[in-house]
């Protein structure tokens, strides 16, 4: 597939999709919703990746839904195209880890395209907020459960309903990003840490991403309960044997993902 609003490309085990409409600020319209998809099912299903980034640009990770082409939708072209409804379950199904290199604005669904992300490194530049209010709607991604479930009830209900956007400090001490760097690395720090995570069994990694998914989705003794099967399948692995040994022969372990 040629890429108009991306570009798709892969670093060793690394796949690195980049999000490529800076005339409109890395807004996400139809086609770049499509290209998505695209790029993250072939990275699905390639088994030399073993972890993705998503980054857009210095000025802009992503400032939301397009709003020019938002505007002469109906709520009934809404509801028969499903819109982006196909992106987010996507994303936030993705079976490999997804790192998040975020700078500048991540507003709207710009904020809930990253919210979907596994790890967030964010520029000391990054502004993140949910403005849908000043346009005369509200999340529609994700962003009022995510949101919630991460900085909590009266942060959320802040940034939501008036729409303010906050810095990457403030969205460190939230936990809505994992870490902050000076604006020139961000994305070689997210890559750094996509590398630090496919060196891993990927098996392992996968579980694990799941596990503490479905801690934001399941009561606690139901969560420790999935917790345990996924613990004892890895047990099963050809990664665990292999990972163990090389620990008590004082060696890098070599994961096949089997
Ligand atoms: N859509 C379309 N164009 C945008 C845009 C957007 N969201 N954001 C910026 N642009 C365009 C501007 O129109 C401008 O283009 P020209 O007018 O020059 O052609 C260009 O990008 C540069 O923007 P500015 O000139 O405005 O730059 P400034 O530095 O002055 O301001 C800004 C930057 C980010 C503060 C400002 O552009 C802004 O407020 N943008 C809108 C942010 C916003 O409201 N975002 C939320 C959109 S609603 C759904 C899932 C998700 C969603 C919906 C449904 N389903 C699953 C159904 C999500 C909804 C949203 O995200």
């Amino acid at each position: 597939m040629d890429y108009g609003t991306i570009a798709r490309t892969t670093e060793g085990p690394i796949g690195i999709i980049t999000l490529n409409r800076p005339e409109a600020l890395n807004a996400l319209n139809t086609q770049m919703v499509k290209e998505l998809i695209s790029a993250l099912t072939s990275f699905e299903a390639d088994d030399s990746v073993r972890c993705v980034v998503i980054a857009g640009s210095e000025r802009a990770f992503s400032a939301g839904a397009d709003i020019k082409e938002m505007a002469e939708m109906t709520a009934v072209q809404m509801a028969m195209t499903g819109h982006f409804f196909p992106l987010w379950d996507k994303v936030g199904r993705f079976p490999k880890p997804i790192v998040g290199a975020l700078s500048g604005f991540v507003l709207g669904g710009g904020l809930e395209l990253a919210m979907s992300c596994d790890v967030l490194v964010a520029s000391e530049t990054t502004q993140l907020g949910q403005p849908e209010i000043d346009i005369g709607v509200m999340p529609g991604g994700g962003g009022t459960q995510r949101l919630t479930r991460t900085v909590g009830k009266y942060k959320a209900m802040e940034m939501i309903l008036t729409g303010r956007r906050i810095g990457a400090e403030e969205a460190k001490t939230l936990g809505l990003v994992s870490r902050v760097v000076p604006k020139e690395a961000f994305l070689s720090e997210a890559k750094k840490v996509a590398s630090e995570i496919a060196s891993k069994s990927p098996v392992a990694v996968r579980q694990a991403k799941m596990a503490v998914n479905k801690a934001l989705e399941m009561g606690l003794a139901d969560g420790l309960d999935f917790e345990r099967e996924l613990f004892y399948l890895l047990f099963a692995s050809e990664d665990k044997t292999e990972g163990m040994k090389a620990f008590m022969e004082k060696r890098k372990p070599e994961f096949s993902g089997r």
